[in-house]
């Protein structure tokens, strides 16, 4: 990940902002802790600056970790005919640049000015305003420095809001390298503001149920190793997603458990959809491009994170791959398998 601190809030977004009196705010569907940080940080000074900010999301939240913060948001836009003054007249799209992925919120950009702030370079931009930041680690970041870039000081919730974002789209700093200073930095500031990385920690990673943990443990038990250790395989089935439900499953704890094992390059997690159709998950470390894996099976991703959908059983589609991925690979068996 490259992270440069050298970006700066456009001053026609700014202007923007200044000229506004009633803000909505929205973000992508199933929403994580930088979408929401990003969304109720900026509220939070809009709301300072004497405007009115109406943060918009479908509820429930699916991510345990967001949950405490549904209260804060609208399902529905107000009826704002009863109250001609605080009809809104601008709407901030954040942390996404793909109209459709607003959910049932993508038709607002035809009908309010549109400012976007995002860091996903992969979007198609809408509307009539747009801040991409591709080297921003967390939209909260930009958020952070458009506050600052309006000579406003962060109040301690805003603080912890804006952490909250940093934290979730770093994996708390784990994926940040050698130019993660400017993050880094940032959160340093932000805890000097009243964020506290304690209790972020715990919001994020200390809200999983039992049942949530025991599933892992399962699919922990079936990883399988192949090249040398080079690879794991593990496997889901539909008993699984029965006796948990599929809502329990927590992927991003699997690969991160599989990739603190030594030497694995390449994870990749193997879910059972239907008697003969399997979904595939795959994760690279350093070096093999999933991506281009994911495409030949008619899937998506970038070279590190990538997945497909396919035909088979799980032991046929877990064959499938194996040969393929000696293909775009020099991984070779040292062992039977
Ligand atoms: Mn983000």
């Amino acid at each position: 990940m490259n992270h440069n601190e050298n970006f700066t809030a456009p001053p026609s977004i700014m202007e923007e902002i200044e000229k506004s009196r009633s803000v909505l705010l929205t973000g992508h569907t199933d929403p994580d802790g930088d979408c929401i940080g990003s969304q109720l940080a900026l509220a939070s000074f809009l709301r300072r600056l004497g405007k009115e900010a109406y943060p918009l999301a479908e509820l429930p939240f699916r991510r345990d970790e967001i949950n405490p913060f549904q209260e804060r948001f609208l399902e529905n836009i107000p009826d704002f005919k009863k109250n001609q003054e605080a009809h809104p007249d601008l709407l901030i799209v954040l942390d996404v640049s793909t109209q459709e992925r607003l959910g049932r919120f993508a038709s607002l950009p035809e009908q309010y000015p549109t400012i976007i702030i995002d860091h996903h370079a992969s979007g198609t931009p809408f509307g009539r305003h747009q801040w991409i930041e591709a080297s921003a680690a967390s939209v909260t970041l930009m958020i952070y420095t458009l506050i600052q870039a309006m000579g406003e000081k962060i109040e301690p919730e805003e603080a912890q809001f804006l952490f909250l974002g940093l934290a979730t789209d770093t994996g708390f700093f784990r994926h940040l390298d050698e130019k993660g200073g400017a993050a880094l930095k940032a959160a340093g500031e932000l805890t000097s503001f009243g964020a506290s990385p304690k209790e972020i920690y715990s919001l994020i990673y200390g809200n999983r149920s039992l049942a949530s943990r025991k599933y892992l443990g399962k699919l922990l038990d079936r990883a399988e190793t192949v090249y040398n250790g080079q690879v794991l395989f593990t496997y889901e089935y539909l008993k699984d997603q029965r006796e948990f439900g599929k809502e329990e499953r927590d992927s991003d704890s699997l690969y991160q458990q599989l990739f603190g094992v030594a030497g694995v390059e390449v994870v990749a997690y193997i879910r059972q959809e239907q008697s003969d159709r399997c979904s595939v998950g795959l994760r690279s470390k350093h070096r093999i491009d999933v991506g281009t894996l994911a495409r030949e099976y008619g899937g998506g991703g970038h070279p590190r994170a990538a997945g497909f959908e396919t035909g088979g059983s799980v032991r046929s589609v877990r064959n499938s791959l194996y040969q393929h991925l000696a293909q775009v690979s020099d991984f070779t068996e040292g062992e039977s398998i």
